[in-house]
């Protein structure tokens, strides 16, 4: 390389880059067309005059995007473009919220770019949210209810960062706490215990050894579950044999404490009662006329009431 080219690299090099001891790394530019992934100037600002979060901000919902982007030139709270955006951008805090948008930084010879005809639609701008509106009701207090939440871009014709809506548990304390109690029965049949019933599995098949049965009959027969803990009952699903029987259920009572809260009122294997009460016992006593006692599973959706 004679010396008038070697003056003539130099000049283009700085002219459209930084040179630091022979190393270049990075345009102060952007050249036309190519986005601007290679751009490491110092513009800091949106074009909607936002100030740019730092990008080893923790506030970037969780994400350390200098470690995402090690090549990218993510230092301080400079513009960069790291994932293919069309130019250079920047998150920015728009209350307890996080917003980005586009930075307006320099074209290289932008003299000879054309100049932008006044039919070329407006470049995209990212809008901002509203406050999130309120919790809505929950689908259910317990039993995997949810409630949801949501938010409305505020400037229609653009597009905002993230979902317009949240969805959550209402209730993660509250599940199948059957397991707290100890189960009994008035008497057992071929070692059909009570536990069975809260063993955490509702197959209604007798083979498959989860159900409970009594040797007594009809009113006599009984099962029970005892808490050593006040509990709130907001859900009771009772499950029955599916392979027999099911008439030998029908119309058993259900207490909590000694309160006759629901009936097995239909001749099928499946009973689900929404009962809303704090109590110690559930007890399900069969009817008169009616035979053993089988049960699948009782589940319990509550917490303890403390
Ligand atoms: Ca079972």
């Amino acid at each position: 390389m004679n010396i008038a080219i070697a003056i003539l690299v130099a000049m283009v090099a700085q002219a459209h880059g930084k040179v630091i001891s022979d190393t270049w790394v990075g345009a102060v530019c952007v050249e036309d067309g190519d986005g601007g992934s290679s751009y490491r100037g110092d513009v800091a600002v949106t074009k909607s005059g936002r100030d740019c979060q730092r990008w080893d901000s923790k506030s970037l919902n969780g994400i350390s995007y200098p470690d995402k982007y090690p090549n990218d030139g993510l230092n301080d709270n400079y513009c960069r473009n790291p994932d293919g955006e069309p130019g250079p951008w920047c998150f920015y805090a728009e209350g307890s919220s996080l917003s980005w948008g586009r930075c307006d930084v320099p074209i290289c010879n932008e003299a000879a770019s054309p100049a932008p005809s006044s039919e070329q639609p407006p470049e995209r701008l990212w809008s901002y949210w509203s406050d999130f509106s309120d919790w809505s009701q929950c689908s259910a207090d317990c039993a995997g209810g949810t409630r949801t939440r949501t938010r409305t871009c505020l400037e229609t014709e653009y597009e905002c960062y993230g979902e317009s809506q949240e969805t959550e548990v209402c209730n993660p304390k509250c599940r199948n706490v059957a397991y707290l109690g100890t189960a009994t029965q008035d008497s057992t049949a071929s070692g059909a215990v009570a536990s069975r019933a809260i063993d955490g599995d509702s197959n209604g098949a007798y083979w498959r050894g989860s159900i409970t049965q009594t040797q007594s009959k009809g009113a006599n027969a009984w099962w029970k579950i005892e808490f050593p803990m006040d509990i709130y009952m907001n859900i009771i699903i009772v499950y029955g044999r599916t392979d027999c029987c099911q008439e030998r259920l029908k119309n058993a009572k259900v207490y909590i404490d000694e309160d006759l809260v629901f009936w097995l009122s239909k001749t099928t294997n499946f009973w689900k009662e929404e009962v809303n009460k704090v109590g110690r016992s559930i007890k399900i006593q069969n009817r008169p006329g009616n035979g053993e006692l089988s049960i699948a599973e009782v589940e319990v959706f509550g917490a303890r009431a403390s």
